[in-house]
C-alpha cells in the first residue's frame, strides 16, 4: 500500500486507464468522512484493461463489522459525492473494521468493467442499521 502511494505521487496521473504509450498508470483518491472517518483509495489503471482498487480507512468504531465499498457513476456524467447521484455502480470488496477502527480492502476488476464514465466517486456505506446504508465516507474522481 505504501509503495503504491509513492509510485500514485510520483507518476501523478489522472487518468483512468493505461497512458498512450501503453503503460499503467496509478491514480490516489483522499476519502472524506462525516466524523473522524478518513481514507483514500489507490486505482491501478493496467494496459489489459484491469483494475486494482485498494481501499483504507481509519477512524471507524472499533470492531464494527463490514462496510460495503463501490464505484458510483451515472448516465448524465455529473455524479458527485456531495449528490450521492451515482445510481450505477462497480462492486467493491467490502471492508472490515478491525479493533483499532481501520479496515483495507483490495478488489481486481477484470477488462470487461469499463471505466470510461467519468466523473465517479468511491462511496463506503453506513453497515447499521441496514447493511448498505447511506455514505459514510466518499471520494469523487
Ligand atoms: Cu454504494
Amino acid at each position: 500500500m505504501k509503495k503504491l502511494l509513492i509510485l500514485a505521487a510520483t507518476l501523478g496521473s489522472m487518468a483512468l486507464a493505461s497512458d498512450m504509450m501503453g503503460r499503467m498508470t496509478v491514480m490516489t483518491i483522499p476519502l472524506m468522512g462525516m466524523g473522524m472517518q478518513m481514507g483514500s483509495a489507490v486505482v491501478v489503471a493496467w494496459p489489459s484493461g484491469e483494475h486494482e482498487v485498494f481501499v483504507h480507512l481509519e477512524g471507524l468504531t472499533p470492531g464494527s463489522g463490514m462496510y460495503a465499498n463501490h464505484i458510483h457513476f451515472n448516465a448524465t456524467n455529473d455524479a458527485m459525492c456531495s449528490m450521492q447521484n451515482g445510481d450505477k455502480i462497480i462492486g467493491l470488496n467490502n471492508l472490515m473494521a478491525d479493533d483499532r477502527g481501520m479496515a483495507t480492502s483490495y478488489t481486481k476488476l477484470p477488462a470487461t468493467v469499463k471505466f470510461t464514465m467519468t466523473p465517479m466517486y468511491l462511496n463506503i456505506h453506513s453497515n447499521n442499521p441496514d447493511a448498505v446504508g447511506p455514505s459514510i465516507i466518499c471520494g469523487d474522481f
